[in-house]
C-alpha cells in the first residue's frame, strides 16, 4: 500500500553543513529506487544521494544552495511499492539513502589519469578528492560527459565558480562536431558509428541492463585500450619447484583456512621484478613529460565478481611474506565479491596482476590499468615436456602475458622484465633477494 516516506541525508562521515549543488528531481516526479535525488559537495568532494524508494515525489524539502548534514530531510515520497534500493540500509521508514561517490574526472589523456578510477561500489561514504585545479562538475555532469566521451577537464565551466554545466558539455560536443573532419593522418579517431540493430528481428531476445560496476569499468577499459599503445609480451615460467613448495605450505596452512595459490607467489615475484626494473613501478605525470617512480609496492589484483571486474590493491607487498599475502588475497577477493571494498582500497596501485589461472586458457592480452604502465596476465599452468640435457623432462609451465605501455617501456625492457620474472618464479630462493 502506498505511504508517505521521508528520505534523509545519509551518513556522510564527519562532514556537516554540506552544500546542495544540484537537485535532480521535483515535486510530482515519478522515480525509481536508486534514481539520484541531489548532489552534495564539500570543497573536497561531491556525492550523489540516490533514492531508497520508488514512488512519486510529494514534497521537496531542499533546494540548490541549502546546507545539509546527516539526517536532514531531503524530500517526502509516496512510495508506490515496497521496493527499496539494495544499498539503502534497513527498510524502515524514514530511511537514509546511501550516497554514491563521484568517480574522479575522466582525464583528457591517460597522462593526466588520476589513480585508476577503478570500478567501485562504496558501501561506506568515503569522499574522493576533487581533482585539484581541475574542472568542477557534479557527478551527474561528469557521468553525462563520460557517456558522450567528453573530457570534463577540457570543458570551460560557465556555472557558479566556474562549475561545468550540462550546457557547457553540450556546447563542447557541438564545437567538436563543427570542426572540419580530420583528413587521413589527422589526430581524430575517425571511426564509423556502431550500427543500430534490431536483434529481435532475428530471434527471441532479453535485454539486461549493465551493472554499475560494469559501466564504470567498461568506460575505464575503453579509455585505456584506445589511448595507450599496448604491446603484450608472452613467456612461460617453470614453476615445478615453486608449486611443490606451494603444496607443502598449503597443507601446513589449510588448518588456518589460508589457501595458498600460485597468485601469492606471483605477487611476491612481481615485487622483486619491480625492484629490479623501477620504470615498471612508475606512472607518467600529468604533463606526460616526467616519469613518477614509486618507492612503494602496492599490487592490484583483478577479481572477477558477479557484477564485473574489480581491482582491489594489496598494499606494501614488499613488506609481506607469501602466507600473509595469501591470507590478504583471500580476504580482499571475498570482500570484493561481497561488494564490501571501498574506493580507497582500489586506489594507489603500482602494477596489476590479472590471474585467470584458476579457470584455464593459454594466454591473453590484459588491458593496462592506467595510470599504471604494465599489467601481468596469468594463465593456467600445465605440465609440458621441456628439453633439458638432451632429454625431455616433465615440467609445470606457467603462461605469463605482460602488457605494457610502449610510450614508456621498450620491447627489450619488457622482454628482460618477463624473463627475470620467470627466473624468480623458477627459483623461489630469488624471492628472498
Ligand atoms: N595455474 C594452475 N592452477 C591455478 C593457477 C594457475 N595459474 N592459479 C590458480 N590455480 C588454481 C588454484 O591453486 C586453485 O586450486 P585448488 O582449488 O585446487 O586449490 C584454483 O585454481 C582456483 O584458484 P582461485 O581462482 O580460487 O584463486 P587465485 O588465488 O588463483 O585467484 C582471484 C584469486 C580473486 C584472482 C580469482 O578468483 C579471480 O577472480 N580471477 C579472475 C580475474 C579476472 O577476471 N581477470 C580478467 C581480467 S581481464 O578482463
Amino acid at each position: 500500500m502506498a505511504e508517505i516516506k521521508q528520505v534523509l541525508v545519509p551518513d556522510i562521515g564527519d562532514y556537516k553543513d554540506v552544500s546542495i549543488i544540484e537537485v535532480m528531481v521535483k515535486t510530482g516526479d515519478t522515480i525509481k529506487a536508486e534514481d539520484n535525488l541531489v548532489t552534495l559537495e564539500t570543497d573536497k568532494a561531491a556525492m550523489e544521494v540516490p533514492s531508497p524508494y520508488a514512488g512519486v515525489i510529494k514534497e521537496m524539502k531542499v533546494k540548490v544552495g541549502d546546507k545539509v548534514s546527516q539526517g536532514s530531510l531531503i524530500l517526502l515520497i509516496e512510495s508506490s511499492d515496497a521496493a527499496i534500493a539494495p544499498n539503502a540500509g534497513k527498510p524502515a521508514a524514514p530511511v537514509a539513502a546511501a550516497p554514491v561517490i563521484a568517480a574522479p574526472a575522466a582525464p583528457a589523456a591517460p597522462v593526466a589519469a588520476k589513480p585508476a578510477a577503478a570500478p567501485l561500489t562504496a558501501p561506506q561514504p568515503v569522499m574522493t578528492d576533487a581533482p585539484a585545479g581541475k574542472a568542477h562538475a557534479s557527478p551527474a555532469i561528469r557521468r553525462f560527459a563520460r557517456e558522450l566521451g567528453v573530457p570534463v577537464a577540457e570543458v570551460k565551466g560557465s556555472g557558479e565558480k566556474g562549475r561545468v554545466t550540462k550546457d557547457d558539455v553540450q556546447n563542447f560536443v557541438k564545437a567538436a562536431l563543427a570542426q572540419p573532419r580530420g583528413a587521413a593522418g589527422g589526430n581524430g579517431l575517425q571511426v564509423l558509428a556502431m550500427p543500430v540493430v534490431d536483434f529481435a528481428k532475428f530471434g527471441a531476445i532479453e535485454t539486461r541492463p549493465l551493472s554499475r560496476i560494469r559501466k564504470i569499468s567498461g568506460a575505464n577499459l575503453h579509455r585505456n585500450w584506445v589511448t595507450i599503445p599496448h604491446i603484450t609480451q608472452f613467456d612461460e615460467a617453470d614453476i615445478t619447484g615453486m608449486d611443490a613448495f606451494r603444496k607443502e605450505l598449503g597443507a601446513e596452512y589449510s588448518k588456518q583456512n589460508i589457501k595458498i595459490t600460485p597468485l601469492a607467489f606471483l605477487v611476491k615475484a612481481v615485487v622483486v621484478a619491480l625492484q629490479q626494473f623501477p620504470e615498471f613501478n612508475a606512472s607518467l605525470d600529468a604533463s606526460g613529460e616526467n616519469l613518477v617512480l614509486k618507492q612503494y609496492f602496492h599490487i592490484g589484483v583483478a577479481v572477477d565478481t558477479p557484477d564485473g571486474l574489480m581491482v582491489p590493491v594489496l598494499r606494501d607487498a614488499d613488506k609481506k611474506g607469501i602466507v600473509q599475502i595469501a591470507r590478504e588475497l583471500g580476504e580482499i577477493s571475498a570482500r570484493a565479491r561481497e561488494k564490501k571494498i571501498t574506493a580507497a582500497e582500489m586506489q594507489g596501485g603500482c602494477f596489476t596482476i590479472s590471474s585467470l589461472g584458476g579457470i584455464g586458457g593459454t594466454a591473453f592480452t590484459p588491458i593496462i590499468n592506467a595510470p599504471e604502465l604494465a599489467i601481468l596476465g596469468v594463465s593456467k599452468a600445465i605440465i609440458k615436456p621441456m628439453h633439458q640435457d638432451d632429454t625431455f623432462v616433465a615440467r609445470l609451465m606457467l603462461p605469463l602475458s605482460l602488457s605494457y605501455d610502449h610510450r614508456v617501456i621498450d620491447g627489450a625492457a619488457a622482454a628482460r622484465f618477463i624473463v627475470f620474472l620467470s627466473q624468480v618464479l623458477a627459483d623461489t630462493r630469488r624471492l628472498a633477494l
